[in-house]
């Protein structure tokens, strides 16, 4: 920029301080609302200026709003890829631009790795993995089949391609755990409700969840109850995220198991933008810290939960 500040060649002339343009996926869960108050609450802390959008889970809404952020020219774009596919053109614009892209959150199939410095998020595949472990685990001394039903993220996201793939994999240990239906809730309560009593009509004897995230395994444990059972007992119910709502139902028994997925990118995020906008070079992938939570954990721990 003309005095020499940190912005970036795009940047805005002139001003020392760097402006982030953030596309959200939208507000859809409360993993979502605690990501959004972290990126949030982080640029003011890093004096950066932060112009942000919620796309209602719509890819063309991010689309827009990337394009619009190419058009203010601002120094960085951080978003998290509602779908993996579908992202080229509107990257290589921001390339051609000389707008340097952090992914955040979710990832991109893009092969053309020059278009993002930098996929600051968890390893979903991980995840899938430990909540599948879990589940052999507490299955290894069933003498009948395990009858599962799967409530998935939104279709086409890389949390819900990954997580699916890490279960499926973990559970291939013990061949009584069988999936016997599996349907996207798109990472919203009312998904997993729906979803749920559609499973619990369709299957008379369901003994496990495994819910992509919190949310869909709330929803899962009001249509459990209004079906007259058990959540937590009669059927099992193992999630994803860990977020206030999550942990106080494992802690009160109505799930079983939380893997934690963090939402708190916000201050690696800045740390990262501020990194690439000074030319500084950055790894190609931060993988967040985050641990897993049974109902014992979970009642030491929810008082002093952030989010
Ligand atoms: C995971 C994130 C997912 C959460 C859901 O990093 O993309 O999206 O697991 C959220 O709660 O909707």
């Amino acid at each position: 920029t003309a005095c020499g500040g940190t912005g970036s060649a795009a940047g805005n002339a002139g001003s020392d301080k760097i402006t982030m343009g953030f596309a959200q996926v939208g507000a859809e869960s409360g993993w979502r609302t605690a990501n959004t108050k972290s990126v949030q609450e982080s640029a003011k802390k890093a004096g950066i200026d932060l112009k942000f959008s919620d796309a209602q889970q719509k890819q063309e809404n991010q689309i827009k709003a990337i394009r619009s952020y190419i058009q203010q020219k601002v120094d960085v774009i951080a978003f998290s890829p509602v779908v993996e596919s579908g992202w080229d053109t509107v990257l290589k614009e921001a390339k051609t631009a000389k707008i340097p892209v952090i992914l955040t959150d979710r990832a991109v199939d893009s092969t053309d790795k020059t278009l993002y410095k930098t996929f600051l998020g968890s390893d979903f595949v991980e995840e899938g993995k430990k909540a599948g472990t879990w589940l052999v685990d507490e299955s290894k001394s069933a003498t009948d089949t395990v009858n599962i039903v799967e409530i998935q993220g939104t279709t086409g996201s890389a949390p819900a391609n990954d997580r699916k793939e890490g279960f499926e994999e973990a559970i291939k240990a013990n061949p009584k755990l069988k999936i016997i239906a599996s349907q996207s809730g798109d990472f919203t309560r009312s998904g997993g409700k729906q979803v749920m009593e559609a499973f619990l009509k369709n299957n008379p004897d369901i003994d496990v969840v495994f819910a992509h995230n919190d949310d869909e395994g709330l929803g899962a444990i009001e249509a459990i109850e209004a079906a007259g059972k058990v959540p937590g007992k009669d059927i099992k119910i193992v999630t994803i995220d860990a977020v206030k709502d999550g942990m106080t139902a494992l802690s009160n028994g109505k799930i079983n198991y939380i893997v934690e997925c963090s939402p708190m990118l916000g201050d690696q995020l800045m740390d990262l933008a501020k990194k690439v906008i000074a030319g500084e070079s950055v790894p190609e992938r931060v993988v967040t810290e985050e641990t897993t939570f049974t109902q014992e954990q979970a009642k030491q721990v929810l008082a002093s939960r952030p989010y």
